[in-house]
């Protein structure tokens, strides 16, 4: 029986890519008060994002199906496309805070999305070996650089992207250097409604077993992912 939000997702054969979150091209991240605030204007752009979608599904209704047939059976879901930074302390004057950029965020429910992290951080916080198998995503795998992978090197993770309520494990391994960033991208078909906890699994932060500072402060090596109906 389908539900409600798989019909929605199908949009009768528009576009199929929908970007979200696009924070442009992120390799060339400058740091700074104007990128943060364009962040945080990207993600605000998100969620209107989303809710024009829904609007185009209520309204946009399937007619011609018989003209679109096979086209419009076969036309893939959509497909979101959400963008992250993890930045370091030395980007944005903060030293000894790296940060997932954003940190808080929205993304629909019931979808396909796929993530790219884009990390510049070439320092490794080693996690237990369990942090450095990738779970909960799409094939249970990640690429790194391209590359397909199911498990990170434990000792050569940066950060992880772990939802725990989900049993979600992305983990990011080091940056070949400060200009040679890790990318990272995973899909993962979001959950229903509600607001779930992030944390970095990579003791990244503050104190003698580095669980204080960044690791324990929303916005940047915790956060809310909400997701959302519209
Ligand atoms: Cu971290």
């Amino acid at each position: 029986m389908p539900t409600v939000h798989g019909a929605e997702r199908h949009f009768c054969g528009q576009v199929p890519q929908r970007m979200i979150g696009s924070f442009g091209t992120s390799t060339h991240f400058t740091g700074g008060a104007e990128t943060l605030f364009n962040l945080v204007r990207s993600t605000r752009l998100a969620t209107v994002a989303v809710a024009a979608i829904s609007l185009t599904a209520l309204l946009g209704g399937c007619g011609q199906q018989s003209a679109a047939g096979k086209a419009s059976a076969a036309a893939p879901a959509v497909h979101y496309h959400f963008y992250m930074n993890v930045v370091t302390g030395g980007m944005t004057g903060k030293p000894g805070w790296p940060q997932f950029l954003p940190g808080n965020f929205t993304l629909p429910a019931n979808a396909d999305v796929t993530v790219t992290v884009t990390s510049f951080d070439d320092g490794a916080a080693p996690v237990p070996a369990v942090y450095g198998k990738v779970s909960g995503t799409v094939g249970n795998a990640e690429t790194v650089n391209g590359q397909s992978v199911s498990t990170v090197d434990p000792q050569q993770v940066a950060h992880t992207f772990t939802v725990s309520g989900l049993k979600l494990n992305v983990p990011i391994p080091v940056a070949a250097s400060a200009q040679s960033p890790s990318v990272v991208t995973f899909t993962f078909h979001t959950p229903k409604a509600g607001t779930y906890t992030w944390q970095c699994e990579a003791p990244c932060g503050s104190g003698t077993a580095g669980w204080g500072g960044p690791m324990a402060t929303s916005g940047y090596m915790t956060g809310t992912m909400t997701i959302s109906n519209n």
